[in-house]
């Protein structure tokens, strides 16, 4: 049997939106599996299609809660979603409970439908890389909006902008100080802001000291980022949070940032590929490369400093056995 079968079989899976080859090939993504990387060389091409949205925030401000309801808000439209869910707790124990909070509200027999946890830890890969990979794979599979998960304020190694072409940040009444999130970098990213939990006190006070805080803001690229105020439990406010993703990505179409967004993106993405390989090269050869292991211990005595080892040390690929003093 040719060898091409069991390739083929696996990119027609996908592209047929079949739950189950997608969950196992986001499992051979986090495993970094080598014999994965021809099915996703097959279908780069068909990718570039989905609405990537970023729902982002610190912990428990009700960010699976919001995923849900719009889930429930774009399949209303018939309108086909994706979830992927990056998990900062243990790969152990937490990957799945993100998952299971949102599956709880849903109709499991629903195709139109695909929501993964990913443990943000014990990936050979890299979290960032294996989230724009398992992204552009539901992507391929036809999914029309895909929503991504990430706990903000540096816990989860994934810059959001990286993958969504919309990022909401989440917050909620009394956070504390509006410093803070300015400080956890939240502010910079967002292109909507989302005051959740509305249906508790202040958060009117809040949606208004957002608002006062945008204005005073520097857009980026032209842009104010919008204020939404919602609440899951009653629910109230999901539409307006939608029209507010939408608005923005109309603005990225027209004002013609799209293109230049995605060259961002995929130049970030091939400069993190190559640090992995330079890295990947480089470590296993600092205990039996004589040529690393001199040049190391010329750092250590002081002899050399670190740039000028890192300079060495690129233009000196495995194997090679240029002269050099
Ligand atoms: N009062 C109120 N509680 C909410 C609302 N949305 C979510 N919650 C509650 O807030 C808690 C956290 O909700 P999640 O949706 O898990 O929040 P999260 O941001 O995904 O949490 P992590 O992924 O752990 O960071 C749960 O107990 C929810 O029931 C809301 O609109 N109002
Ligand atoms: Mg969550």
């Amino acid at each position: 049997m040719s060898r091409a079968e069991p390739l083929s079989a696996t990119v027609r899976a996908i592209r047929r939106r079949e739950l189950r080859a997608l969950a196992q090939s986001i499992s051979r993504i986090e495993r970094d599996d080598p014999a994965f990387a021809p099915v996703e060389r097959a279908l780069y091409g068909e990718t570039g299609r989905a609405m990537v949205v970023g729902i982002t925030g610190p912990l428990g401000v009700g960010k699976s809660s919001l995923v849900s309801r719009l889930i429930a808000h774009l399949r209303s439209a018939h309108r086909t979603v994706a979830v992927v869910a990056v998990d900062p707790s243990s790969p152990f124990s937490g990957g799945s409970v993100l998952g299971d909070r949102i599956r709880m509200e849903r109709d499991d027999h629903d195709s139109g439908v695909f929501i993964r946890s990913m443990a943000s830890r014990g990936h050979s890969g890299g979290i960032a890389l294996a989230t724009r990979r398992a992204v552009r794979l539901l992507d391929a599979a036809g999914f029309e909006v895909i929503l991504v998960e990430t706990v903000g304020s540096g816990q989860v190694d994934v810059d959001i902008r990286d993958v969504a072409s919309t990022s909401v940040v989440v917050l909620i009444p009394h956070l504390g100080d509006e410093v803070q999130t300015l400080k956890a970098g939240l502010f910079e990213i967002a292109d909507v802001f989302c005051v959740n939990k509305s249906d508790l006190p202040g958060a009117d006070q809040a949606r208004r000291d957002l608002v006062e805080l945008v204005a005073f803001g520097t857009p980026r690229d032209g842009w104010r980022p919008l204020v939404a105020a919602t609440s899951t439990t009653l629910p109230s406010g999901i539409d307006e949070l939608w029209s507010s993703v939408e608005r923005h990505e109309r603005f990225l179409d027209e004002q013609g940032l799209r293109l230049p967004l995605r060259r961002r993106q995929v130049l970030r993405e091939i400069i993190d590929l190559i640090q992995r390989r330079v890295e990947a090269e480089i470590l296993p050869r600092a205990d039996t490369d004589p040529e690393v292991r001199r040049l190391v211990d010329r750092v250590v005595g002081r002899a050399l400093d670190p740039p000028s080892a890192a300079r060495r040390l690129l233009g000196a690929p495995a194997g090679s056995r240029s002269k050099r003093r």
